[in-house]
């Protein structure tokens, strides 16, 4: 497909060393080595949160969360005590960016992956991250941790969720950041006409692939966790509402309900990220005190399909106390 001008496109070159559990690359999977690094605002680094979570590696792998905002340098660590990472030790995070390339000189993203005793980012290469988790880290998953992966459904997985990363995930991206009508209209196109294929694949279906949540709902859901709060205004995806697309909606809240899920989200850092950062997009910065959020608890009706959410597993445990996002900061605030 040729580039429509004034497209967005995403630059997707960053690190990726891998954590395996043959440490092949030199990166061998090990308790208490690594730092997860993230953003609650961020919905590539939701992913490696939700699939964390879903995988009871919060004992083994622990978990830096940077503050809402940064500027053109770095996100950096300003929600802890004294705005440094009690475990890393620094406050911007492009330190350890540094520590792994001296000089290097492009985006510092989360998710991240750092190597404590080194101090350097090991990756940042999301869509590698989570599968690593599912696959490279299976020593460490909980009794009862769900199989996200499952061998018989990744070129399912794979094939939807090549859909749903170039017409959603990143699509609303491409709405938001075209710069011309041109590129806004067919990323819009596109949104919408993938949203309604998706209303049409889940309305007789619980989950996106196979009969239990796979790696293609969390990719799905952290796009569809953002939509009403952010992405539907900030970035003109604006058709309709998630909450107004019957099925999908329902879909999301029956995921938000989900343990592992709604549980790692945080509505009030997402949108001072978004409505604070882009300021191309909203100069003045203020941050839109809606939507009301209190639709995301009610039923959802979805078990009525059948489905079993973890297949032959069990839901994840309570969220770890330091990683509780404040109430106030969640649909039940509304
Ligand atoms: N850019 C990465 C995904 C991660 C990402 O874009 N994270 C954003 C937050 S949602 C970020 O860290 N942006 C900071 C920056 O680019 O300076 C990719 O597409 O491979």
């Amino acid at each position: 497909m040729g580039q429509t001008a004034g497209e967005f496109v995403r630059e997707t070159k960053y690190l990726d060393g891998r954590i395996t559990a043959d440490g092949r690359d030199g990166w061998p999977v090990q308790p208490d080595r690594y730092r997860l690094v993230v953003a609650r605002a961020c919905p590539w680094a939701n992913r490696t949160m939700i699939v964390r979570r879903l995988l009871g590696l919060e004992p083994v792998l622990s978990m830096g969360i940077c503050g809402p905002e940064h500027d053109a340098r770095s996100w950096t660590f300003d929600l802890d005590p004294g705005e440094v990472d009690p475990v890393l030790g620094i406050h911007w995070l492009r330190e350890a960016f540094e520590k792994a390339v001296p000089g290097y000189d492009r985006g510092v993203t989360v998710p991240a992956i750092v190597d404590i005793p080194s101090g350097a980012v090991v990756t940042a290469d999301f869509p590698h991250i989570t599968l690593d988790m599912e696959q490279e880290w299976t020593a460490y998953h909980r009794p009862g941790a769900p199989d996200l992966y499952p061998a018989p459904l990744r070129d399912e997985i794979e094939e939807v969720s090549g859909h749903v990363y170039r017409d959603v995930n990143n699509g609303v991206y491409r709405c938001g950041f075209a710069s011309s009508q041109a590129a806004y209209d067919e990323a819009y196109a596109r949104l919408f006409a993938r949203l309604d294929w998706l209303e049409q694949r889940l309305a007789d279906r619980r989950y996106l692939v196979g009969d239990t949540i796979t790696e293609a709902d969390v990719r799905l859901w952290t796009t569809l966790a953002r939509f009403d709060a952010v992405y539907q205004g900030h970035f003109k995806c604006n058709r309709n509402k998630l909450a107004e697309m019957p099925v999908l909606w329902a879909y999301a809240r029956d995921l938000f309900q989900t343990p592992g899920f709604g549980d790692t989200i945080d509505f009030v850092q997402t949108k001072q990220h978004y409505y604070r950062v882009h300021t191309s997009l909203n100069p003045s910065k203020i941050v839109p005190d809606g939507p009301d959020l209190s639709g995301w608890l009610t039923p959802h009706g979805r078990a009525a399909l059948g489905g079993r959410p973890f297949g032959d597993g069990t839901p994840p445990g309570p969220v770890q106390p330091t990683e509780v996002v404040p109430v106030a900061n969640t649909a039940l605030a509304a």
